[in-house]
């Protein structure tokens, strides 16, 4: 295609031009000014002056303004779900662990289920805290383990047997469950294959109305499908007397860390909550579009968030909400940011101030939210109730991460 025709073929299709034109900005003396929503005033001017007014109508204010202009709303409806136990062995990791292969199956016959990868240490004698974190590739990718099936829920890129164990690196078994942890993992595709299939597979056709044949502008994306089954493994984790569901922290890489941070604001028995590189629509406030920006995750991926969220492209400023704001739902629980050097796209900085200005609500109750307001250099962790790091690096879930996870759930959990 010559250059005029390919001009011609983008302004007829504005969705391709724009994604085509869109250069992330990276210069910190360009992101636009810009005023965030207050936290603590309601839509009616009224102050919040104590975690009573919080708990009484802001926190609902917020949350339903997340819910229905950026993630879309969530069903509450309780579906019935059953438990198969799919494997069971108390010799995995070399003899460090007990593995347990759990499906939840939403509904009966052929409907979705997600099937849950559990590790227990061996020599725990009561139940543990837990990390409970969705995977990218299948839950066989976690571990070089033959007892571990291959995924057959959709993939991003067909897989067979040389993926086993391809994602060792970013989840260190050993680590965590040398340190007493539990770690749990699922298979994001379970819930919601991840393209834009109009919302016919995956778990919301469940929740259609009679007539309904996709969710409507202000209901749940793909984001929001994950976050729900996070709740779902919390649900499970309440009846699994090996599991302390009152010590969970909930993870999340990248897509998945915003879902995590979604799952945490829905779901307050969520104990610890943790961001990995989450970016855009995750912890990065919007308002900066420094590196990714509403428009652009948008257009690419359209089916993360709600319709409503289209709204805001190229329009950050009239978004109701911002992401300290979400960051401030999961308070008084311990929240942890974490980023890295070279991710940009994330804007780290972006994800620091959103810890940052999620500090007034902390304060309400008492506690010291993030303990700086000076964004600290690369591979210096502070952790107060808010946690957050700048890993030296790249987009990625590393060893390094993990040890600064494991170190913020000691202090919270109160291990040394
Ligand atoms: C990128 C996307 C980010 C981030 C990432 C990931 O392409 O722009 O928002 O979520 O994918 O999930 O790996």
């Amino acid at each position: 295609m010559n250059t005029l025709r390919l001009l011609v073929f983008c302004m007829l299709i504005p969705g391709i031009a724009k994604a085509q034109t869109f250069v992330a900005n990276y210069d910190e003396s360009k992101v636009p000014p810009y005023t965030l929503p207050e936290l603590l005033q309601g839509k009616d001017g009224m102050k919040v002056a104590s975690t009573g007014d919080w708990e009484a109508f802001r926190r609902g204010e917020i949350l339903s303004d997340f819910a229905s202009a950026m993630y879309g709303k969530v069903p509450d409806a309780a579906l019935p779900w059953g438990v198969e136990v799919l494997a069971e062995s108390r010799e995995a990791l070399d003899g460090l662990a007990m593995q347990k292969q759990i499906r939840l199956v939403f509904g009966t016959g052929n409907v979705p289920f997600m099937d849950l990868l559990i590790y227990i240490p061996k020599s725990a004698g009561a139940a543990v805290p837990v990390f409970l974190g969705l995977n990218f590739g299948g839950n066989h990718t976690v571990e070089e383990d033959t007892a571990i099936p291959i995924t057959e829920s959709w993939l991003q890129r067909p897989a067979g047997e040389e993926s086993r164990g391809s994602a060792t690196r970013r989840w260190p078994l050993r680590k965590i469950i040398s340190a007493g942890y539990g770690l749990v993992t699922a298979y994001y595709g379970d819930l919601d294959p991840d393209y834009d299939d109009g919302f016919q597979n995956g778990v919301h056709p469940l929740f259609f109305r009679p007539g309904q044949s996709k969710p409507a502008d202000d209901e749940w994306g793909a984001i929001g499908a994950w976050a729900w089954g996070l709740s779902r493994a919390l649900d499970y984790f309440e009846k699994d007397p090996d599991i302390d569901a009152e010590r969970v922290a909930v993870m999340g890489h990248s897509r998945l860390g915003k879902a995590a941070l979604w799952a945490g604001a829905l779901d307050r028995r969520f104990a610890i909550v943790i961001s990995n590189n989450s970016g855009c629509g995750g912890a990065a406030l919007s308002r900066r579009a420094f590196g990714e920006t509403v428009g652009r995750i948008n257009r690419v991926f359209p089916h993360w968030f709600c319709t409503n969220f289209k709204k805001y492209n190229e329009n950050e400023a009239a978004l109701p909400v911002d992401q300290h704001m979400l960051m401030a739902l999961i308070a008084p629980r311990p929240l942890y940011i974490a980023s890295a050097t070279d991710d940009l796209w994330a804007d780290p900085k972006g994800e620091f101030l959103a810890g940052l200005f999620a500090n007034p609500v902390y304060r309400l109750y008492g506690k010291q939210g993030l303990p700086t307001d000076t964004m600290p250099g690369p591979n210096q962790p502070i952790m107060g109730t808010i946690g957050y790091h700048l890993r030296q690096g790249e987009h990625d879930v590393t060893d390094y991460d993990w040890e600064q996870f494991i170190r913020f759930a000691n202090l919270h959990f109160g291990k040394q």
